[in-house]
């Protein structure tokens, strides 16, 4: 892991991309999953730096028009934003631990700084590539990918005082299977790589990851990774707010993130859209859990 062996927690409990309560609760669960104690357990140095606080209105958020929440979302991120800036600076791997996946907003923009080519994969049922123009329900959890290249609300894509964030050669989706047809439309226009299911199911996920790393090896300097536990099949992580049939198994998603530790090229992660309410059990965190000590090198021998 880059030879970083500290790491540092952020836990970001915002459920205001997005209107189900739940996802709030995502650090809590990962938290109780025993998720730090396992990192401990792989020989890393971990901080917890707790979780950010939330304020929220009492009014009903779908009422305030289009984007849903926005002066909130941009409030935590530009907070998430400064403090992932400073883990970063000491030389520490941030993981940051979702809440819904416009937390990607912050985590990246206090990242990509840092980096002339920052590498991201996005590891998801959906592309999240939606503007205010594209998203079917005005979520903002549908947008950060978009916002992270430069397209979308000027508050958001501005967090952090500096855009784009990446750029689309650098980027990586894997296990897209319910793309809105602006985000196809985007994906086609800007040429990112996109491996959907039919991908992952035609070639395997072996190829997926070989080609997904040497893709982003030669041209990135830092690579992060973005794991929304909905890209794994709902069989497997049932605990999420949009499940999507037919995703990524366990297995595949292990040996994924396997490869991205034996291929040494994450610099930084987050983990989102866990919400424990719709959850059997925390299975959910639980499995996320196994999957981020697989990312950090826990190897099965
Ligand atoms: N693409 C839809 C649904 C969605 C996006 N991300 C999640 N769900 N988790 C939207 O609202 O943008
Ligand atoms: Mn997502
Ligand atoms: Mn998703």
């Amino acid at each position: 892991m880059n030879k970083i062996k500290q790491v540092s927690i952020v836990g970001v409990p915002m459920d205001l991309g997005q209107l189900r309560r739940g996802v709030d609760m995502g650090p809590s669960a990962l938290r109780y999953a025993g998720l730090i104690e396992e990192i401990v357990r792989l020989g890393y140095q971990v901080k917890d730096a707790g979780d950010l606080v939330i304020e929220r209105e009492a009014t009903n958020p779908s009422e305030k028009g289009r984007l849903v929440n926005l002066n909130e979302v941009v409030s935590v991120n530009s907070e998430l934003q400064e403090k992932v800036d400073r883990i970063h600076e000491d030389g520490v791997f941030p993981l940051i631990l979702g809440g819904d996946h416009s937390v990607s907003i912050g985590s990246i923009a206090g990242i990509a700084k840092h980096y002339n080519n920052l590498g991201v994969i996005w590891y998801d049922a959906h592309p999240d590539l939606n503007t205010i123009e594209t998203s079917p329900s005005g979520n903002i959890h549908g947008m950060p990918l978009a916002v992270n290249l430069g397209i979308g609300h000027p508050s958001l894509v501005n967090i952090g005082g500096y855009a784009p964030k990446i750029k689309p050669e650098n980027l990586v989706i894997i296990g897209a299977r319910s793309i809105d047809e602006g985000e196809r439309e985007l994906i086609l226009e800007k040429g990112i790589k996109v491996y959907t299911m039919h991908e992952i199911d035609r070639l395997g996920m072996t190829t997926v990851m070989e080609e997904t790393v040497e893709y982003l090896a030669e041209k990135t300097d830092g690579v992060h990774l973005s794991l929304d536990l909905d890209g794994v099949d709902p069989i497997y992580a049932p605990g999420v707010g949009t499940p999507v049939m037919g995703g990524i198994t366990y297995r595949e998603t292990h040996l994924a993130l396997e490869m991205l530790a034996e291929a040494n090229i994450i610099t930084s992660a987050d983990c989102v859209e866990i919400n424990p309410i719709l959850d059997n059990k925390n299975q959910t965190a639980e499995v996320a859990t196994a999957l981020i000590s697989s990312l950090l090198g826990k190897k099965l021998l």
